[in-house]
């Protein structure tokens, strides 16, 4: 079984989200996602408007999701890689470069953002309604 992990804080579920855990997902055949708890996201600087139980029941509910662990630390990838047996890891282009080291241990994949999209600018506009 080919196995794949992306992290991510995955805040107020949008199609730039599953644009990415679709075509994670078809680089293997189970999809583990590694969810920023609310500590963690307060460490990264985010404050998410969904708790992590509830930001877990939608990404648990997405097809093409087979697993969803806890993200506490920046340093857990290689952990995560190794002891879930992980082939690759992908992650937005946002982030390219940043994980190179992980390929002394599985495939790394940087994937086009979607334009257009993003938490942040969904509640931009909502703010500005
Ligand atoms: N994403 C995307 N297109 C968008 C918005 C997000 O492809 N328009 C991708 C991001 O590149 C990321 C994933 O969706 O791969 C989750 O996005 P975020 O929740 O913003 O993830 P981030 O806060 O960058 O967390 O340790 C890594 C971090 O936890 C990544």
């Amino acid at each position: 079984m080919r196995k794949v992990i992306t992290y991510g804080t995955f805040d107020l579920l949008h199609y730039g989200h599953i644009n990415l855990l679709r075509r994670a997902k078809s680089l293997g055949d189970y999809l583990i996602v590694a969810l920023s708890t609310d500590d963690f996201n307060e460490i990264k600087g985010k404050k998410s408007y969904f708790s992590y139980e509830q930001r877990k029941l939608l990404l648990d509910a997405i097809v093409y999701v087979d697993e969803v662990i806890p993200e506490r630390t920046w340093e857990q990838k290689k952990e995560d890689v190794i002891n879930h047996d992980v082939h690759t890891f992908v992650i937005g282009d946002d982030w390219k470069g940043k994980f190179d080291f992980l390929s002394e241990f599985c495939e790394v994949v940087y994937l086009p953002r979607t334009e257009g999209i993003s938490t942040t600018k969904v509640k931009t506009d909502l703010n500005k309604q």
